[in-house]
């Protein structure tokens, strides 16, 4: 059971929930996230893409602009790499005043591999110009956003968009693109939160000054008001989540358990290198180490397990990660306008008894 912030979620909220679905938690024992359990964010439509007539027109700063066909990005150089994809609004919902907007509580995370070929020789082939500063990827998806109408799209910085990993994506676990995750190409930019992978690209354009397009300049950014500019959102910050253990309870979904040894486990990532510990606390009780297994890729999760000897009663556990940079989640929340980068600890109600549902009733 999550902390009941989410108290009047109103229908528009609900509407956005039910089209943009989150990890069921227990998804989480799949190392690579089977695709129709992959978290989804989509802002407008998911478009409809004939890929016979589809094309990428590679342009902007560049001394010769390109079309590609699917089948020419296809017969390119490609690398196939396992990415833990993580939305920047995860625990949004967990916020006090919460933000309007997808409301998601902590499971807007998945992990792909995902196969496609590297940008960085495409732009050189291009030929960037001596100016070049950010390249611009736009998505056939268009629709308002605060009252502004505009395509979805998204700059990187040259130096990022040239990282030897960011691709050009056209399957996703072997398969070619579903339409919700970007058919026929994506871009995947390992290591930052989603909004950067930008889906259905249509163009790729370098561009000389920074890039001020609204999914840019207005939202993804940590501020407090309005008239803030505040600081972008970037890379994905550390997280530990772990299966709830034992059986749900359907409405509530706090966990039943008889009392004993229970292995505790789930995955941990973040975009700041790889995860190098992950903690568990029971009962706001000392954080004790879990085992970690390899991750996946430098750029996906690694799976985590804990011994817990479940004795009688209510129980809250929680589990937090810590990365190769130093950074760990922070017990308080860092509120901010839009509410991203929440990654405020995991909390799973557990109920330990020889018929646990009695406890359920009080
Ligand atoms: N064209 C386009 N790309 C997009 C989006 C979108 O709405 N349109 N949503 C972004 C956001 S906010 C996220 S979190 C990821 C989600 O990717 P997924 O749905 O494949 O998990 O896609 C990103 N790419
Ligand atoms: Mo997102």
């Amino acid at each position: 059971m999550e902390a009941g912030t989410a108290s009047g979620i109103t229908l528009d909220e609900l509407g956005l929930a039910a089209r943009n679905h989150a990890l069921p938690l227990e998804a989480l024992r799949h190392p690579l996230t089977p695709v129709g359990l992959h978290y989804l964010l989509i802002h407008f439509d998911i478009p409809v893409v004939a890929a016979a007539s589809w094309r990428l027109a590679i342009g902007g700063r560049v001394e010769r602009p390109l079309e590609l066909t699917l089948e020419q990005l296809q017969a390119r150089p490609h690398r196939s790499l396992a990415v833990t994809l993580e939305c920047a609004g995860n625990g949004r919902a967990l916020l006090e005043p919460r933000p309007a907007s997808q409301p998601w509580l902590s499971e807007a995370v998945g992990t792909a591999e995902w196969t496609g070929t590297p940008l960085a020789p495409l732009l050189q082939e291009a030929g960037l110009a001596d100016d070049a500063a950010e390249v611009v990827f736009t998505g056939l998806d268009r629709g308002v956003q605060h009252g502004v109408m505009h395509d979805y799209e998204r700059s990187l910085p040259l130096a990022e968009a040239l990282r030897e990993e960011v691709l050009l994506a056209w399957a996703v676990n072997g398969e070619p693109l579903p339409p919700q995750h970007g058919y026929p190409l994506r871009l995947v930019v390992p290591g930052w939160y989603g909004m950067a992978h930008v889906k259905w690209l249509r163009a790729i354009t370098v561009v000389a000054e920074p890039f001020h397009g609204w999914q840019q300049e207005v939202a993804y950014r940590i501020r407090q008001t309005e008239e803030e500019a505040g600081e972008p959102v970037t890379r994905i910050q550390p997280r530990a989540l772990m299966v709830p253990p034992g059986l749900p309870e359907f409405y509530t979904r706090t966990r039943l358990l008889e009392p004993g040894s229970c292995l505790l486990e789930g995955r941990a990532w973040s975009g700041y290198g790889p995860v190098e510990r992950v903690e568990v606390s029971v009962d706001r009780g000392p954080w004790r180490p879990a085992e970690l297994d390899e991750p996946l890729s430098d750029f996906a999760w690694r799976g985590w397990r804990f011994e817990w000897r479940a004795e009688p009663g209510e129980h809250e556990l929680r589990c937090r990660a810590t990365d190769a940079a130093g950074n760990v989640q922070p017990d308080e929340a860092r509120w901010n306008l839009d509410g991203y980068c929440n990654n405020t600890p995991q909390r799973v109600c557990v109920l330990v008894d020889e018929r646990p549902e009695r406890l359920l009733e009080s």
